[in-house]
């Protein structure tokens, strides 16, 4: 709600766009008059991770783009490099039990917005998209995607398990068998290779041809009636939404305990030290 009212009042006229900052400027909002479309710009460097803050504030905007009945969404980032790296693996390092709930909380708040958007949503991946990250390029409907990135569920290889909506969704976009070998190695997939599995649509050669690219599959839409658009895909993913709806408490809690075990705990420390390692070798 607070966000809701910054984003309204924070909003200013540029040429044809309305730009709206949210108070933390995590997200920038900008509405093009013209055609209705929304470009949402993760703003949260170096990397976009997902932490509680980030996770709350998307949530609002989301909500915000649904009660204005939003003719499409663009999400991508500010970044030229990375589109989001994931979850906050900070988050889950060493977690104080009631941030951690409140963290996973508005993560599973978020996938079921953005899942379950009423509105036509497109990825526009101008960076690299591992876990958390290719889980909120798979939520929406399209995905178009830089060259010379990686996009994956590579959750195995930090010794820690997608959840079963994680795989849901990709099961949902590429087939079952990919979905397995993909998730047991942990694979990032590199564009043109995220191409021939189907876990990307399209490949554009830079940002603004990709913004283009993504305003033409939200063009689609252009002549069909949006109640009818929204029943179908609710149709489509409604059943795994209320999957976790009904398990939500649950799953807080049994991820909260598998975090916590000290293997985990042990592998999350080993792969934040070889970040770490990787920035400094270079
Ligand atoms: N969380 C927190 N910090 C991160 C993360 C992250 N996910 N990714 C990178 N960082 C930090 C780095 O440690 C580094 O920090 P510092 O500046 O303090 O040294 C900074 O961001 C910049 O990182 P890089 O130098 O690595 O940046 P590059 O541009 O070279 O590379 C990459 C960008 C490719 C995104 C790279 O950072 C990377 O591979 N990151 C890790 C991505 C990853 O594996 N994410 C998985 C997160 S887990 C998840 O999303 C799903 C969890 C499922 C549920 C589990 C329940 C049990």
């Amino acid at each position: 709600m607070a966000l809701a009212r910054n984003i309204l009042r924070t909003r200013t006229l540029v040429g044809s766009f309305r730009h709206y900052s949210s108070g933390t400027k995590l997200l920038d909002v900008s509405v093009n008059d013209e055609n209705g479309f929304a470009t949402v710009t993760m703003n949260r460097p170096p990397v976009n991770s997902l932490n509680l803050e980030f996770l709350t504030e998307f949530c609002n905007v989301l909500t915000d783009l649904d009660r204005n009945k939003s003719r499409g969404m663009i999400l991508t980032s500010s970044s030229n490099k990375v589109f989001s790296a994931g979850l906050d693996i900070l988050e889950m390092y060493k977690p104080q039990p009631e941030r951690f709930k409140a963290f996973w909380n508005s993560l599973q708040e978020a996938w079921i917005k953005l899942y379950g958007a009423s509105f036509p949503t497109v990825a526009v991946i101008n960076g690299h998209s591992p876990a958390g990250g290719c889980l909120l390029a798979m939520s929406c409907e399209y995905r178009i995607m830089l060259n010379k990135f990686t996009i994956g569920l590579n959750e195995t290889q930090l010794g820690i398990v997608a959840p079963p909506w994680f795989i849901k969704t990709m099961q949902n976009t590429i087939s079952k068998r990919d979905t397995e070998l993909a998730l047991t190695t942990g694979r990032l997939f590199k564009t043109e290779e995220a191409l021939k599995v189907g876990l990307i649509d399209e490949i554009a050669s830079d940002k603004a041809q990709a913004l283009s690219q993504a305003e033409a599959f939200l063009n689609r839409f252009e002549m069909i009636p949006p109640i009818a658009r929204a029943y179908t895909k609710t149709y489509l993913r409604g059943a795994d939404i209320q999957e976790l709806q009904k398990n939500r408490e649950k799953e807080v809690g049994a991820t909260l305990s598998l975090v916590a075990q000290p293997k985990v705990q042990q592998g999350l420390e080993f792969y934040l030290a070889m970040l770490k390692n990787k920035k400094e070798a270079k």
